[in-house]
């Protein structure tokens, strides 16, 4: 290959990747060095980086094809990666020759790198799980890819104006898209409404409407294996068959605008992680997502081999989340109609091809759609699910239970007054396994939304905890800690993430000890002094940083955190001589942008601190600070700062979490119900390293089934009265004191999510962290403890027990 810079060469040196650099500069980007911005020097600099990872990814890829292995399709509709440069440069091993490269040109590679847009096409949780997989896919050589949408507009930017939040428009692609590849080639046409008949037994599907779907691939870099896995990601284009008629027509502009009508499709990403507004647009992009990316993979098979007959050997599909579970009945409607097998060899094939990972249990956030709406976008798909429903209805009746309020309950299609399909129940009837995501959610999942399935496909459901990639979260966004793990146990432990049990041996060590909260110090100063640029919040790197940051929702339930700030805040004021832990609050997080009791939390946060903030009495030693636009690059910043890392969910309701594991990974401790992957976390740390507070799963029911009544609690406990009647009174939004009368009067009435229940065990484990914190060996100690604990939840772990239990795949052997 003729790269100036490339694998294998001796003469890999900062001088050739100087020289790739410039090259790029000048040719692909056409500056010369000294008109180029800062911009132009960090894509000059992907472009040369892209060329290492290029190599890898092209002799990967012809080895899978030659290996003709079994290989994995992970379809989301989310892919949230983060910034691509630092990371490829870790990966390529190159990071430090960069740096002297681009200074021996007078550019600051940090500087750099801070450029690069944050694509941000995903929530939270679910996509961000994607992206460390499709890292770990990456490293572990596992034969596989990534389809996704290339949204034109990813989640939207925050602004928060006067406390409130407000969104922006997200254009990420403005600047250009430097890492992608377009594929012009590969190209399938995506069908949607019109209706069906029958010749015969034979189903035809008569659409009305065509689009085309265009594929843009991104190489993901394994880390240091010479090897590179495909992300790609579909964008809607009308291509040269829209609307021929007005064209003919000499319609110019009507032909036009329906051109743009069509690419909406791919326009924008859904910021809803939690309720499913059942719109229209969206199905037709799950549709899309899950059309293009069979089409394509039924291609990639014919490539090598002659028949679709052992597809299921070779294929292994899986659906983050009921995203993507139209691929069952479009697999169905391909081998049917289209390839001419039976109904039951179809139905065989498309069991053993499917799996699909459910990632939460809230019933509001189950996917269903009207029957009516899909008969609209899609008839012969309805068609096929009211087929496999009736097959699987059978089945029940005749093996299982002829119960029909059973029936009723695991029926395909909800009855009522308007009818639904339900996405999570055909997703499980057409996977041959499904896991939750934590051990207590996949436990919870088949003792309660999924019992029904469970006692039909008892073998069906599996766990599978989610893991992070220690290249991001620790190799990228940790530099310091990495040096230090590196002097201690090598460099291995990037690749194998079990090595930090070899830290043990040394975690008495003085030295190491010491290190701990120097790097801590740093990484909070590093932070301190983004927010005093972005905020001019000025906060001391000595004062314990707490830290709460994930999407705004009640279930996890950032009211807690502010209810006990402000009871704090009380309490300072009335003993101002105690000799207080100096403490500085951190939360962010975006609200979906019609969820009002999310939103009025955002502005309450930002109210608290207004106040808190500007209070000389507390003399700097309480701090608030809300970070707007919450994203994968400021969680970098942001997680390896934290001392104490806030899970404090309602137990039962976060299905793992995953920033808990980062957080911990960083050394912080986690303050934390038991829920989710915390009870992990919390069995590998051990309970002296870790603050546990709040009701069991086991609690919560009780309280649920025997009346909860938060008024009562309001009442008894003084400390929270008051705090609730500051709120209500306006003490903290004097220009608008009704602000918060809503939000009180729903908790005071209902609280959903038993904030009040916690309360209590929550502010008095609040007071044992600060009893802890001034004990700085013991906080040490404990930090350590969470760190050299932290090997289980690596993503490659978790990557293999997919490719073991549920895809039946083995790593590639690299040549
Ligand atoms: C569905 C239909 C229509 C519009 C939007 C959606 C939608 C989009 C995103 C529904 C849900 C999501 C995202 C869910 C999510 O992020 N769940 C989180 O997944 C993480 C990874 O498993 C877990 O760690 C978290 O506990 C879980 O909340």
């Amino acid at each position: 290959l003729n790269t100036p810079f490339s694998y294998n060469r001796p003469e890999n040196t900062t001088d050739s990747l100087k020289k790739a650099i410039v090259y790029k500069l000048i040719f692909l980007i056409g500056r010369s060095p000294e008109e180029a911005s800062q911009r132009d020097w960090l894509n000059a600099t992907l472009y040369a980086v892209r060329d290492l990872v290029t190599e890898g990814w092209i002799s990967t890829a012809r080895q899978a094809r030659k290996d003709e292995t079994r290989r994995v399709y992970y379809l989301s509709m989310e892919f949230l990666m983060g910034r691509t440069l630092s990371n490829a440069l870790i990966s390529e091993g190159v990071y430090n020759l960069a740096k002297e490269a681009l200074s021996e040109l007078n550019v600051d590679l940090e500087d750099v790198l801070e450029k690069e847009v944050d694509p941000g096409l995903g929530n939270g949780g679910l996509g961000r799980l994607a992206a460390c997989f499709m890292d770990s896919i990456a490293t572990l050589a596992i034969p596989g890819m990534g389809y996704g949408i290339r949204y034109e507009y990813g989640m939207f930017q925050q602004h928060i104006e006067d406390g409130r939040q407000v969104e922006k428009p997200d254009a990420w692609l403005e600047k250009g898209s430097p890492w992608e590849f377009i594929r012009p080639s590969k190209r399938f046409n995506i069908h949607f409404g019109g209706h069906i008949y029958f010749e015969g037994k034979k189903c035809i599907w008569e659409n009305a409407e065509e689009i085309t779907a265009l594929a843009y691939d991104q190489m993901i870099p394994g880390y240091n294996n010479e090897s590179a896995t495909t992300l790609r990601l579909w964008s809607a284009n009308a291509g040269e068959t829209f609307n021929l008629a007005s064209f003919n027509r000499g319609d110019y502009f009507h032909a036009i605008e329906e051109k743009s009508s069509i690419e909406n499709v791919s326009r924008v990403l859904y910021p809803d992680d939690s309720t499913t507004a059942g719109r229209e647009l969206r199905l037709r992009q799950e549709y899309f997502l899950v059309s293009a990316s069979l089409q394509d993979i039924i291609k990639r098979h014919k490539r090598t081999h002659e028949t679709l007959d052992n597809l299921a050997d070779k294929v292994a599909i899986h659906l983050n989340d009921t995203h993507p579970a139209l691929a069952i009945p479009e697999l169905m409607y391909i081998l049917i109609d289209q390839e001419g097998y039976s109904w039951q060899k179809a139905w065989d094939m498309c069991r053993q091809v499917f799996s699909y990972t459910c990632h939460t249990l809230m019933s509001e956030a189950l996917e269903t759609w009207l029957v009516e709406m899909m008969a609209k976008i899609l008839p012969r798909h309805l068609q096929i699910i009211f087929e496999i429903n009736d097959y699987f209805l059978e089945y029940v009746r005749t093996y299982v239970t002829t119960d029909n309020d059973f029936i009723r309950r695991v029926s395909l299609i909800e009855e009522g007054d308007t009818r639904k399909v339900r996405m999570g129940w055909l997703s499980v009837v057409g996977s041959h396994k499904v896991n939750g995501v934590a051990a207590i959610h996949s436990d919870l999942m088949v003792s309660s939304t999924f019992a029904d399935f469970a006692r039909i496909y008892p073998e069906r459901f599996t766990n599978v905890t989610n893991g992070i990639t220690p290249r991001r979260w620790i190799a990228v966004a940790n530099p310091d800690l990495s040096a230090l793990f590196d002097k201690y146990i090598g460099t291995e432990w990037r690749k194998d993430l079990a090595q930090l049990e070899n830290l043990k041996a040394h975690i008495q060590d003085p030295e190491l000890k010491k290190a701990i909260p120097e790097i801590k110090r740093k990484n909070k100063q590093r932070l301190a002094n983004y927010v005093k640029q972005e905020l001019g919040i000025e906060l001391d790197p000595n004062a314990l940083f707490d830290v709460q940051v994930k999407r705004i929702h009640e279930y996890k339930r950032q009211i807690l955190n502010v209810l006990h700030i402000v009871a704090r805040y009380n309490e300072m004021l009335a003993n101002p001589e105690k000799d207080w832990t100096p403490r500085v609050f951190i939360l962010a997080g975006k609200a979906a942008s019609a969820y009002t009791a999310a939103k009025q939390t955002i502005n309450l946060i930002n109210d608290v601190a207004n106040i808190i903030n500007n209070d000389g009495r507390l003399q700097g030693r309480l701090k608030v600070v809300f970070i707007p636009n919450y994203s994968v690059s400021l969680a970098q910043i942001i997680i390896p700062a934290a001392d104490i890392s806030e899970q404090i969910s309602l137990a039962g309701t976060e299905a793992s979490g995953t920033s808990n594991m980062k957080f911990a990974l960083n050394g912080a401790l986690t303050l934390g119900t038991l829920d989710g992957a915390n009870v992990e976390i919390l069995d590998n740390v051990g309970q002296d390293n870790i603050f546990i507070f709040g009701n069991t799963v086991e609690q919560v029911e009780e309280l649920r089934r025997n009346g909860y009544h938060p008024f009562d609690i309001y009442q008894s406990d003084a400390q929270l009265r008051e705090v609730i009647d500051q709120i209500n009174s306006g003490r903290f939004s004097p220009k608008e004191p009704t602000r918060y009368h809503d939000l009180l009067n729903s908790l005071r009435s209902y609280d959903y999510y038993q904030s009040f229940a916690d309360f209590r065990s929550y502010v008095e484990m609040q007071k044992v962290v600060d009893e802890k914190y001034k004990n700085q060996d013991a906080w040490v100690e404990s930090a350590l403890q969470n760190i050299v604990n932290m090997s289980f939840f690596s993503s490659d772990r978790t990557i293999l027990e997919y490719a073991e239990k549920i895809w039946k795949i083995e790593p590639l052997k690299l040549a």
